[in-house]
């Protein structure tokens, strides 16, 4: 495995962990492989080391992830207090690990551990790297360091954190080092055959029949560079989904030849908009969100807007053109004037 990472913070973040007994671990909101594998690995490695640690999820566990070894030791919230120290692994910010927060507040010492580095760090002590595809990634180092055996239960669970984060290996943030640290995790007993079963073909009924409504209901600009699609609330009802049954919708439409944004409606109850905007590299679709009062990264972010549907399409994909002239525009005579559109945002 090549060298680990390195971490200014990492011997402060040790000690932390070495002399804490009660330590409170909590995942973000919604959440991921990463955030889940992450903190039961670190959790089953402080019990060898015989401390007693608090898992705390506060939207509790997702069914494609409910295979995973180490879950029993999960709950949504707790009323204890005793913590010495709490660790927050994946979250990006405090905001994201929702009910959890009061618990990880009430400890003396708080250790953030994440490969997000904005906003930025919240912890007394971080270890945060933007290089690390995942965050699982960090805790192999930690847990390496504090000289905990990998069991088959730890592997599989940093390597469900390794595989998910990185889209089964094939996102820009894998590196030699990804490749290694799984490899050294399958021996360890990690089975990636096991998670891509359960994480990918154990799609529900109301997960493929949406997804067949959203293909159905493609569409592109003239040039191609803009694909989107949509699911209408009817669509929900009929099949009895739920949102976590859109998984996978914006991924298919991204997946179009020659697209370089696609976009994914999702109407709501409400009759407004929940949309998921994706970019192919060097585009970026976080600045459209934020037109429209959303945010997130640049190849992957989302908005709300007011319906209907076919208005708030020709709005958002109006605005991704606009977009896209301006990337060409700056590139070729620099600065344009900004169009205003945050009068369509709900
Ligand atoms: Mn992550």
């Amino acid at each position: 495995v090549p060298p680990a990472l390195t971490y200014d913070e990492l011997p402060r973040a040790l000690d932390a962990l070495r002399s804490a007994e009660n330590i409170v671990i909590a995942c973000h909101i919604n959440p991921d492989g990463d955030t889940i594998g992450s903190m039961v690995a670190l959790a089953l490695g402080l019990e060898q080391l015989g401390k007693r640690p608090t898992l705390l999820s506060s939207d509790g566990i997702p069914q494609t992830l409910t295979f995973l070894p180490g879950l029993a030791r999960i709950q949504t919230e707790t009323d204890a207090r005793n913590f010495d120290l709490a660790v927050v692994v994946d979250a990006g910010e405090m905001a994201r690990v929702g009910k959890s927060r009061a618990a990880v507040e009430s400890a003396p010492v708080l250790l953030d551990i994440d490969h997000h580095v904005t906003p930025g760090p919240f912890g007394t002590i971080n270890l945060l790297d933007a290089r690390a595809a995942a965050t699982g990634e960090i805790i192999y180092d930690v847990l390496t360091h504090l000289g905990v055996t990998f069991t088959p239960e730890i592997a599989q669970c940093l390597l469900c954190a390794l595989l998910t984060d990185t889209g089964s290996f094939r996102y820009m943030n894998v590196t030699p080092r990804t490749m290694a640290l799984a490899g050294a995790l399958i021996e360890q007993g990690g089975s990636p055959t096991e998670i891509a079963e359960e994480v990918f073909e154990k799609r529900t009924y109301a997960m493929q029949k949406l997804l067949g409504r959203a293909m159905e209901s493609l569409q592109r600009t003239p040039d191609g560079r803009i694909v989107w699609a949509h699911v209408t609330q009817a669509d929900f009802d009929e099949f009895g989904a739920t949102d976590a049954d859109t998984e996978g919708i914006v991924g298919a439409v991204r997946a179009v030849r020659d697209a370089e944004v696609a976009l994914f409606f999702r109407e709501m109850a409400s009759g407004k908009l929940r949309v998921s905007l994706r970019a192919h590299d060097p585009h970026d679709v976080a600045s459209v969100a934020q037109l429209f009062g959303g945010g997130g990264h640049r190849l992957a972010a989302g908005c709300t807007l007011n319906g209907p549907l076919a208005d708030a399409e020709r709005v958002l994909v109006n605005a991704v053109q606009d977009a896209l002239y301006r990337e060409n525009h700056i590139r070729v005579f620099g600065e344009p004037p900004t169009v205003n559109h945050r009068w369509m945002a709900s």
